[in-house]
């Protein structure tokens, strides 16, 4: 594979031209959108891919697609032994002890739904019956959290963000107790930027014995995630936000507690054997990996993970700090533009509202430009709740963004201001 050659310094010239080089990976961003460069900056809502991880997947399907686990046959294992080796990769890239503990599953959300019916039922049935999430979750991690107490009768306790958009780490702990069933947070906030505290968050859960699940859906693309060192109980990654394919994520648990669980869905792969008097169940991680699975898509995320490692995590946060810095700067010397999610800890996201334009008109008349942001409430109402408006402009940043770009957008946003003036 071939990859753009990393720099650890984003601030000197040599960076810049290495940014050139990783752009030149990424076959979408070479085109005009209304006649103007395209500028894309709707990485939350999903990322770009490489053409590394296009290759794969194409060369998958014409060279080795064939159903997986199940024959003897060459192309089979061939596709059996990517599929497990990328699976190997996620396991290294996240710092999971063990592969067993990666389960491909269809996105972020299915990870949550996952842990929410089989894990949080379990607990609650052991008499715990609240379950702590954030005021600053995405409604993937809300909902499925809301349908068990509904389903059960445990109730859903929410720890409060202030006007930074940063969680009350005093508060959240208050409401851990022996009644606290789980704890499920957001790693980073895809409506505010936020980098949560999660060893903190961990910690206090874990002086409790609560078991803690992370939606990592926006963090994985940004930050080096090492579930063993934040002694995570669960983690939730969306393939498609890590430039990967869409259709497949990952759910790491540690062994243990996936090992005790219950089957999510039933179907072939995840058993063992079937009669009618007796079912038995496969091991895990294929327990939870009923039917057929993503198998082009997990190994298109693997392809991924190795793209990313290959710039390095590091490298990619401290391009993208500096990134951030500059389009904080430039954002905040427009007047009427105010950035809601200010936390000290943030990564590559910005929100704001611009004096009473509407979202969407701001939206339409960006993309007249070649700008693609993502306007509305962003799947975070209770954010946009929080801070009393009902929708956001938000501009997401990945590694192949560049100050140009951020450039373009401020001139963009003076084009709004000159049609609404
Ligand atoms: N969790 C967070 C924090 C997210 O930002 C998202 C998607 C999800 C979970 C769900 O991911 P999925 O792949 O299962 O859909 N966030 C966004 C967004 O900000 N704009 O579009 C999707």
């Amino acid at each position: 594979m071939t990859t753009s050659v990393k720099s650890s310094d984003p601030q000197t010239s040599g960076a810049r031209l290495e940014i050139e080089r990783v752009r030149r990976d990424f076959p979408i961003l070479h085109q005009t959108v209304n006649g103007r460069p395209l500028v894309y900056l709707d990485n939350a809502a999903t990322g770009q891919k490489p053409q590394c991880v296009i290759d794969t997947i194409q060369r998958y399907y014409e060279t080795d697609n064939a159903n997986i686990h199940r024959g003897v046959h060459e192309l089979s294992v061939r596709a059996t032994d990517a599929y497990e080796r990328a699976r190997a990769k996620v396991q290294r890239f996240i710092g999971a002890g063990r592969s067993e503990e990666i389960v491909f599953v269809r996105s972020a959300t299915e990870a949550v739904n996952l842990v929410a019916q089989t894990f949080g039922r379990q607990r609650i049935e052991a008499g715990h019956n609240e379950i702590v999430i954030s005021e600053m979750e995405h409604h993937s991690n809300i909902v499925p959290w809301d349908l068990l107490c509904k389903q059960t009768g445990a109730k859903l306790l929410v720890a409060p963000i202030n006007d930074q958009g940063e969680l009350l780490l005093d508060d959240y702990k208050n409401l851990l107790s022996p009644r606290t069933a789980m704890v499920a947070i957001g790693h980073v906030s895809n409506a505010l930027g936020t980098i949560n505290p999660v060893r903190d968050i961990i910690e206090a859960a874990h002086q409790h014995d609560i078991p803690v699940l992370l939606d990592g859906a926006q963090a994985a693309p940004h930050l080096k995630i090492d579930v063993r060192e934040l002694d995570c109980d669960f983690y939730a990654i969306s393939s498609h936000k890590l430039f990967g394919p869409t259709g497949v994520g990952v759910l790491y648990g540690k062994y243990d507690f996936l090992n005790q669980m219950p089957p999510y869905q039933g179907g072939g792969e995840m058993i063992k054997s079937v009669h009618f008097d007796k079912i038995t169940y496969n091991d895990v991680p294929f327990k939870f990996e009923a039917g057929t699975p993503n198998i082009a898509g997990a190994i298109g995320l693997g392809a991924a993970v190795d793209y990313v490692n290959d710039l390095g995590l590091d490298n990619i946060a401290a391009y993208e700090h500096e990134l951030l810095g500059y389009a904080t700067e430039a954002l905040s010397s427009i007047p009427q533009l105010r950035l809601i999610g200010t936390a000290r800890e943030k990564a590559a996201v910005l929100s704001f509202v611009f004096g009473d334009i509407h979202p969407h008109d701001m939206g339409t008349i960006l993309n007249q430009e070649g700008i693609a942001v993502r306007t509305g409430h962003h799947c975070a109402q209770p954010v946009m709740d929080h801070f009393d408006i009902p929708a956001t402009t938000r501009a997401s940043l990945a590694f192949y963004n560049t100050k140009e770009e951020i450039d373009a957008l401020v001139a963009g946003l003076h084009k709004v201001t000159e049609v609404f003036a």
